[in-house]
């Protein structure tokens, strides 16, 4: 049996750079609903921590006044499903590129009958906006979504990344135990729900995440730019040996 017989990808800061459409997303959801937050890149990437629109929108209320933490409280569901709506608008508008390499991973690995899966904390709507209407160099011009046998995505399980949650669910839609898979994470909490899940993960760092102990990832790569399945496969063997 060759492994991996599946790549299971993360999708914010894994598939392309999103977290600055997000972070718009986010602000202009602010301003709509009248709450005088303004988050800046410096405390966006402290926030992202917390993985979650909702989790992160709760967390940041935390630290303000009563009243915005009430109202916040209150609105997190219909604030969130508002940011959800402009984040597929921004993403529309054609501003995300693929980040290197993903394509062609995807290609290859699709036309080597290794199954592609998706396991996301990001709303399924958002992984949908961004097949649909990030550029590719395929026929189409974009990566169909029925390239993904499985997109496990934010609310379909309770507890978000790091905990293990969305790639157990993958995994159980892909019918592929967690070693003859392979994931591909960006951040730390992304690294320790797919360590979790025991699946092998290779890390291609976002520009959105600062340094992390990647301890436990099978690699560390600046991106998947050149690696291929056969870049991974190697992976996968030397560990195995
Ligand atoms: C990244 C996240 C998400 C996005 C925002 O997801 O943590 O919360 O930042 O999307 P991943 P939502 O790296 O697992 O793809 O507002 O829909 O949560
Ligand atoms: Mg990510």
């Amino acid at each position: 049996m060759t492994v991996p017989r599946a790549l299971v990808f993360d999708v914010d800061g894994t598939l392309a750079e999103t977290e600055g459409l997000h972070l718009q997303a986010f602000n202009d959801t602010f301003r709509e609903f009248g709450l005088p937050w303004a988050w800046n890149p410096g405390l966006y990437r402290h926030l992202l921590e917390v993985a979650g629109g909702k989790e992160r929108m709760l967390a940041h209320a935390a630290t303000r006044p009563p009243g915005e933490q009430a109202m916040v409280r209150a609105m997190v569901l219909e604030m969130h499903a508002w940011k959800t709506r402009r984040y597929g608008e921004l993403v529309e508008s054609g501003r995300l590129t693929y980040r290197p390499g993903v394509v062609a991973l995807l290609r290859e690995a699709r036309e080597a009958g290794v199954a592609l899966a998706v396991a996301t904390t990001t709303s399924l709507p958002n992984v949908r906006a961004l097949l649909r209407h990030t550029p590719a160099d395929l026929p189409g011009g974009a990566v169909p979504e029925g390239w993904f046998a499985v997109l496990a995505a934010g609310d379909m399980v309770k507890s978000k990344k790091p905990a293990p949650d969305i790639y157990h669910l993958a995994l159980d839609r892909l019918g592929v135990a967690p070693h003859e898979a392979l994931a591909v994470e960006d951040s730390r909490n992304g690294l320790a729900a797919a360590l979790a899940a025991g699946l092998p993960t290779v890390v291609t760092p976002s520009a959105w995440v600062g340094p992390f102990d990647a301890a436990g990832a099978l690699a560390v790569a600046d991106s998947l730019d050149g690696v291929g399945l056969a870049g991974l496969r190697a992976l996968v063997g030397a560990r195995r040996r």
